[in-house]
């Protein structure tokens, strides 16, 4: 899907950049996998894998892109900001880096005051990790015991600043220890390893034990959006991580490895998936744009338009300190682990 996008950023039917998440395409997808439909995920821009599995379809993407009057905000945002609270789940990315965090941590809470323990996930870049508002939000899902499933996607880059000049611990997992939670690395180019660790994660979330910290260690294998070339990141770089490719590796996991697809399935499953993007970007091209009339609408608050309905049953109140265990939960040990 984003090698369409870029094939139409490139004949000029997209308005504003283009974002990928090549080589990154593992975390994404598995992770979102990990989730349960009633629950919730706030994708961030490389995660366009994790929002097809959440059940957006490559034209509602493409459309966005275009700002097609049948795309998900109807034309009025040209890249990713777009969330689905009635059906999907999805919250809406927010652009400033670390902001997800505390709103999905809200999302658990909410759910918690209508009786329900959920897992809730979202994804911050190595990056964007050393934001304040990521410390604030998770140290927040720490303390209230809130089913927060952070993936801290450490791609080497935050737009041309190289890991080592965000961050001086050897994994970002390490923080875990300093937010008192659970903390995990895993290969981020090896989906069954980022689907177990995310799994365990949510199952813990909804055992209401509180907030789990994923490091995924991958690559990201373009510039920060179309427009950045990446001739900053060392050729052999992209050499390591392209022995690495996450679908490359799951291809091989599953014809060679298990044999759970034989050779003719898998070309039967890309032609398949060859088709869909062919038959999703015909209809994203014939699309109109919305008409100029009604520019003005949808843009400002109209009646109802963020009305917010309990999803799970009416919130009970709370007595202070009850931080979601149940009475026979087990006592948290003050020690941590990291895997
Ligand atoms: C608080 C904040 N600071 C700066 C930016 C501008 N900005 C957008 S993406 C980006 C790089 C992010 O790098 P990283 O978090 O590693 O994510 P990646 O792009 O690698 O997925 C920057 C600096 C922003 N959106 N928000
Ligand atoms: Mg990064």
């Amino acid at each position: 899907m984003e090698t369409a996008l870029e094939n139409l950023y490139k004949q000029g039917q997209v308005v504003g950049g283009v974002y990928f998440g090549l080589g990154q395409e593992a975390c994404s997808c598995a992770s979102a996998y990990a989730l349960r439909k009633d629950e919730w995920l706030g994708p961030m821009i490389r995660n366009q894998g994790a929002l097809l599995v959440r059940g957006f379809s490559p034209a509602d993407i493409m459309m966005q892109y275009m700002a097609k009057s049948g795309s998900p905000t109807k034309g009025r945002d040209a890249s990713s900001h777009f969330g689905d609270i009635e059906k999907r789940n999805v919250v809406s990315p927010i652009s400033t880096l670390g902001d997800l965090i505390p709103v999905l941590a809200g999302v658990a809470l909410g759910a918690r005051l209508q009786g329900k323990h959920i897992a809730v996930m979202t994804y911050i870049g190595d990056g964007g990790q050393s934001t304040g508002v990521t410390y604030e939000g998770l140290n927040f899902a720490a303390v209230q015991n809130l089913g927060l499933v952070l993936i801290v996607e450490n791609n080497l880059w935050g737009y041309s600043t190289p890991a080592d000049m965000q961050f001086r611990v050897k994994d970002l997992a390490e923080r875990s220890i300093a937010y008192g939670i659970p903390g995990v690395i895993v290969d981020g180019t090896d989906a069954c390893q980022v689907y177990d660790a995310c799994h365990e994660a949510c199952e813990r979330a909804r055992r209401g034990e509180g907030p789990t910290l994923i490091e995924a260690k991958m690559m990201r294998m373009k510039g920060h959006a179309i427009h950045d070339a990446a001739e900053y990141v060392p050729k052999p770089l992209f050499e390591y991580w392209k022995r690495r490719d996450p679908i490359a590796r799951l291809e091989d996991y599953l014809v060679n490895k298990k044999r759970w697809l034989t050779p003719a399935e898998n070309e039967k499953l890309i032609a398949g998936v060859e088709r869909q993007l062919e038959a999703d970007r015909e209809l994203a091209m014939n699309s109109p744009m919305p008409t100029p009339e009604s520019a003005a609408g949808g843009v400002y608050c109209e009646p109802g338009c963020h009305e917010i309905k309990p999803k799970y049953a009416m919130p009970k109140s709370v007595t202070i300190g009850d931080r979601g265990e149940k009475p026979s939960a087990p006592k948290r040990s003050a020690a941590v682990h990291m895997k």
